[in-house]
């Protein structure tokens, strides 16, 4: 298929295990970037009704690939509205999870053929993937203490995974990783949240040679 528009503005998706440090870090990048900041599934008013689809845990059992399904139908709708439109406009966009979740989540950890998986991330994206993907990478065990520590409320369908599927999740990123060091940085989540920060903001600069927005 034909590759995605060319633009100006660069996609930086964060990833990794859940209670990784992901949203603190994507709106700290986004905000030292002067960049747009989103989030997956969501997004978008259709993209977070089919948020609130994909993790209810009263939804019963989820076929993967209706799930897959539902994750590149948010992720298409997010693209079209938000991200392709500020790519275009020259903007960065900062995203927390992309279509390496998908591969990571879908592909490692439901055990769907990556092949497939891959192709249909590209399918739905029209061949937009993220110019940088930034793994935080922690313990299933840093992320669930992380987790738990700020949430009171029933556990969503994804974190009521067993621990085995959390720890295949976070195989296949450092797999996906490996495989694609162009595409990659993996930055250890471990430090504090400052220390997180430098080492995200410092990688991202060197990766894509931009400016932070105090430098502008
Ligand atoms: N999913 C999928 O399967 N396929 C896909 O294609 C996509 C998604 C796009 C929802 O995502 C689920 O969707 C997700 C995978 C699936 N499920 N899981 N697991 P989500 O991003 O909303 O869910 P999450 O990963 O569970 O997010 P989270 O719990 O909000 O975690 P986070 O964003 O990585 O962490 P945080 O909110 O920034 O921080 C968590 C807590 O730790 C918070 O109290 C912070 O203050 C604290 N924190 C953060 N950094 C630090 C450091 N460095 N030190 C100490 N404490 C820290």
């Amino acid at each position: 298929m034909a590759g995605p528009l060319a633009a100006t503005g660069r996609l930086i998706a964060i990833e990794g295990g859940e209670g990784a440090g992901k949203s603190t870090q994507a709106a700290g990048l986004a905000s030292a970037l002067g960049a747009d900041v989103t989030r997956e599934p969501g997004g978008t008013p259709l993209g977070e009704r089919v948020r609130r689809l994909l993790l209810d845990p009263a939804a019963g059992h989820v076929d993967d690939w209706t799930e897959l399904l539902l994750m590149l139908a948010a992720r298409a709708q997010h693209l079209a509205e938000r991200i392709e439109p500020a790519l275009q406009a020259g903007r960065h966009v900062v995203v927390d999870r992309y279509s390496g979740s998908t591969l990571a989540y879908q592909g490692h950890g439901r055990g769907l053929p990556l092949d497939d998986v891959r192709r249909l991330c590209d399918l739905a994206t029209r061949g937009r993937w993220a110019d940088l993907n930034v793994l935080i990478d922690v313990s299933i065990e840093v992320g669930a203490a992380r987790r738990g520590g700020r949430h009171d409320a029933t556990p969503d369908r994804f974190e009521a995974e067993t621990i085995r599927f959390h720890d295949r999740v976070r195989q296949g990123y450092l797999i996906e990783a490996a495989s694609d060091p162009e595409h990659w940085l993996v930055v250890d989540g471990t430090g504090t949240t400052e220390d997180v920060a430098s080492a995200i903001l410092a990688g991202v600069q060197e990766r894509l040679g931009i400016d932070d927005a105090a430098s502008r």
